[in-house]
């Protein structure tokens, strides 16, 4: 017997990415529902070959369904993961509302997979924001040869971060510079077409932005607290996929050449680095790709042991919807969670 699996979201960006994921996995589940808000009930989203009809969220009964895969935003997940869990579904939430608890783990299972046993305090396991999962990916099996001691990245990031609203008004304002008609701005704060902002979610009193503490924040968590990380996250008029700088200080010696070796072993990494025109890969050759990319790999010759790379992957899948998956798979595969059909 598989699993009863609830998408929650379904109708949004990431949701529908978790639909085509798990469709394509050939995950063990025998029935997956999609759940949105009351104005999409009874709308149709694609599963593979077939289509789904959204149930509403509000009134779904969770009490046979094993695990929520939930991007719902924050606000939705702080008022119905609690009940969730408590009906004995696991809730995988890809929002920001529960990453920071202590009783909740944060997971990216190349990276700290152990930590998952944690999920039983609430039922609930957070997925790291977008920016963090790809670059953790990448920082963890350079952390194990050398130990880290601090990281500068910036950040590029695609609208699609910012859901499909951020995706339309990409979309309309470069329609309305190519027809001369005014452009709107609503989701960004300034214009996205042909320009870029130095500005993702809200500020707060020391002058940086959430997504920059989210960086710092998640990445001590699921990697080491004692490794100083700073960020400057910045849009850019991409569809899909981040890309990210990244200056890496080292406690212990490593060439460029360690490095990349080192990343081409490494589990869910991508060496893409030829010293030569288009020897790199580019957020567009990302988009529909699992694995994160990692390009540019070069000693930084201003401080002692330091590293320079160019970090990419699709936002919403290894950021997203591929990362709460492989959580979920992780869970079965370790047997921390029996089909409750299967159990009655
Ligand atoms: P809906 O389409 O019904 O509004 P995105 O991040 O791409 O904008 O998607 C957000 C997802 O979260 C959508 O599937 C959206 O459903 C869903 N959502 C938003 N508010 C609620 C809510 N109150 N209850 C359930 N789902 C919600
Ligand atoms: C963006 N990284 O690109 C954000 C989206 O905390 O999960 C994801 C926000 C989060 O806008």
């Amino acid at each position: 017997m598989g699993f009863k699996i609830a998408v929650a979201g379904a109708t949004g960006n990431v949701g529908r990415e978790m639909l085509n994921i798990l469709s394509e996995r050939g995950f063990p589940a025998d029935e997956v529902v999609a759940l949105a808000s009351a104005r999409s009930q009874g709308t149709e989203v694609s599963f593979g070959d077939k289509t789904l009809k959204v149930k509403n969220l509000e009134n779904y009964d969770f009490s046979d369904t094993d695990i929520c895969l939930m991007s719902a935003g924050g606000a939705v997940s702080l008022k119905y993961s609690p009940k969730i869990g408590q009906q004995g579904c696991v809730v995988i939430d890809n929002s920001s509302a529960w990453r920071y608890d202590s009783e909740v783990p944060l997971i990216v299972p190349e990276v700290n997979p152990d930590a998952i046993s944690l999920f039983t305090k609430k039922n609930i396991i957070a997925n790291p924001n977008c920016s963090t999962a790809q670059l953790v990916v990448a920082l963890k099996p350079l952390h194990d040869h050398a130990k880290i001691k601090r990281v500068v990245v910036s950040t590029y990031q695609s609208v699609s971060g910012a859901g499909k609203d951020g995706m339309d008004e990409l979309f309309n304002q470069t329609r309305a510079v190519f027809v001369a008609d005014p452009i709107e701005s609503k989701k960004f704060t300034k214009r996205i077409a042909f320009n870029v902002i130095p500005h993702i979610d809200v500020f707060m009193e020391d002058g940086y932005t959430k997504e920059e503490w989210k960086v710092l924040a998640e990445t001590k968590k699921m990697l080491d607290p004692k490794i100083k990380v700073t960020c400057t996250a910045v849009r850019v008029p991409v569809f899909i996929g981040h890309s990210e700088s990244v200056n890496i200080e080292f406690e212990n010696e490593i060439t460029a050449d360690e490095a990349r070796d080192i990343l081409r072993e490494a589990p869910g990494c991508l060496v893409v680095d030829k010293h030569e025109n288009g020897g790199y890969v580019t957020p567009y050759e990302c988009a529909g790709e699992d694995a994160t990319y990692i390009s540019r790999i070069r000693e930084d010759a201003t401080v002692e042991n330091g590293l320079n790379i160019w970090v990419v992957s699709d936002n919403l899948r290894k950021g997203a919807a591929l990362n709460a998956i492989q959580i979920a798979e992780l869970l079965i595969n370790r047997g921390l969670i029996r089909a409750k059909k299967q159990a009655a």
